[in-house]
């Protein structure tokens, strides 16, 4: 194997190599000529970095196409330029992979391509050190979620997402033929989770689910990753003050400056019609929600009236709802609620909603075997991230996000 003295390193760790041989792979980025000296900047999955090349083989390794991977061996040096406070003096190199000589994108350029075609070419993409960040950012939040609630007692489980009832309303399913019978792809792990705090007390799943939105927004996408909890014995406000945990703990853990108030403000359903001049009943459009939501972080919008949520929402009184919403500015970030954890509550209120008790049967019966009362929500994992990077389009943090317009790559 050709190479240097040092066996293969990884750009982090040329600080401590200073005068010492290595061998590196990875990924010409970009070349720069000065004089008769040519930088290479080289990326790796750390970052980028400069190596120098001169003379021979600077004419030999301007000949590569950009993006190819290649290894490259020399002495470790102090930069002189700004990529890097260290750089690698290329003795010799290898091509690994040649890339084509033309690209889709180009990860070098300062000019951002379109976001369609960055996300059509998403493992190019990637190369920028920009957007992998936000992938880095993305991982690192779900194992500050698990921690988390795996910390607060919650068990992580994991739901069947090909299902036989809509848990969420059936104007956004995505049926399918299953053997000859009708079966949906899961909309939430609702009715799950709802089944499993009888056992298992408190239970979280982080997963994706798919709704038949046609629409395409910034905010909305066909498949899309939920953080989901459900707590027997909790409330309202206990559900409120866990998520409200939650997204602190993230800003702290992801290192994101933001001055979070003491408490999330909570504003009532009612309030919002007051502002807008709507009447009790009507539902809150995207405008009427950005108008109110206009230059506020986070808050809750609670007591929603009961015909505007899903069936399973506990009732408050005759007309509201032990409900909420976590919102950031005009986006809805996170619903949840108290449940009914009554049978024949549910199955009324089955009826009331429209559904038919009987296609629910399978579930309804756990309600008979000593469900206990019980609280929980669904957080938009993407939308929250959206925010906490201050993307502007839910595709930015999404590898390769579905839309009605995009089932490739
Ligand atoms: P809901 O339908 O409000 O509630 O969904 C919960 C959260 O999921 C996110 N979300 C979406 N994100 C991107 N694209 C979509 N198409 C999309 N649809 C929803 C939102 C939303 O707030 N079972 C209840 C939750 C619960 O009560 O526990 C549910 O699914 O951020």
């Amino acid at each position: 194997m050709k190479g240097g003295g040092q066996g293969e390193v990884q750009s982090r760790d040329l600080e401590g190599l200073e005068g010492k041989s290595v061998t590196l792979t990875g990924w010409i980025d970009s070349f720069r000529q000065l004089g008769k000296i040519t930088f290479v900047i080289m990326g790796d999955p750390e970052g980028n970095y400069q190596a120098v090349a001169r003379e021979e083989m600077a004419r030999k390794i301007v000949q590569v196409p950009r993006q190819s991977y290649i290894k490259i061996w020399g002495p470790v040096a102090r930069g002189q330029g700004k990529a890097s406070p260290f750089e690698v003096r290329i003795e010799g190199f290898e091509v690994i992979n040649s890339a084509d000589t033309v690209l889709p994108i180009d990860p070098a350029s300062k000019v951002n391509s379109e976001l369609t075609t960055r996300v059509n070419n998403r493992p190019l993409d990637l190369r920028v050190p920009e957007e992998r960040a936000v992938f880095l950012t993305r991982a690192k939040a779900m194992q500050i979620i698990r921690e988390f609630l795996t910390g607060s007692g919650f068990v992580e489980v994991d739901t069947p997402k090909i299902i036989a009832t809509a848990s969420e309303g059936g104007a956004e399913l995505f049926k399918f033929d299953y053997f000859g019978r009708p079966a949906y792809l899961a909309q939430s792990p609702q009715l799950y989770k709802e089944e499993l705090v009888l056992s298992l007390g408190k239970v979280f799943e982080i997963a994706h689910y798919f709704r038949a939105e046609k629409s395409n927004t910034v905010k909305h996408l066909n498949e899309f990753t939920s953080v989901d909890i459900e707590a027997a014995m909790a409330m309202r406000d206990d559900a409120m003050k866990l998520i409200e945990g939650l997204v602190r703990e993230m800003y702290r853990g992801l290192e994101v400056n933001y001055a979070m108030p003491e408490r999330f403000p909570v504003y009532t359903y009612e309030d919002i019609v007051n502002h807008a001049g709507l009447k009790f009943g009507d539902d809150l459009s995207s405008e009427v929600l950005n108008d109110f939501g206009r230059g506020k972080g986070y808050y809750f919008i609670v007591d929603w009236p009961i015909s505007l949520k899903p069936f399973y929402t506990m009732p408050k009184g005759d007309a509201l709802s032990e409900s909420f919403d976590l919102m950031y500015g005009g986006l809805e970030i996170a619903s949840g609620g108290q449940r009914i954890h009554q049978h024949e509550m549910l199955y009324s209120r089955l009826k009331a909603s429209g559904l038919d008790p009987e296609s629910f049967s399978e579930h309804l019966k756990a309600y008979r075997w000593g469900m206990p009362p019980h609280s929980g929500w669904g957080m938009g994992l993407d939308r929250l991230l959206m925010v906490l990077m201050n993307r502007e389009n839910i595709r930015e943090v999404v590898l390769y996000p579905r839309d009605s317009r995009h089932l490739a790559p």
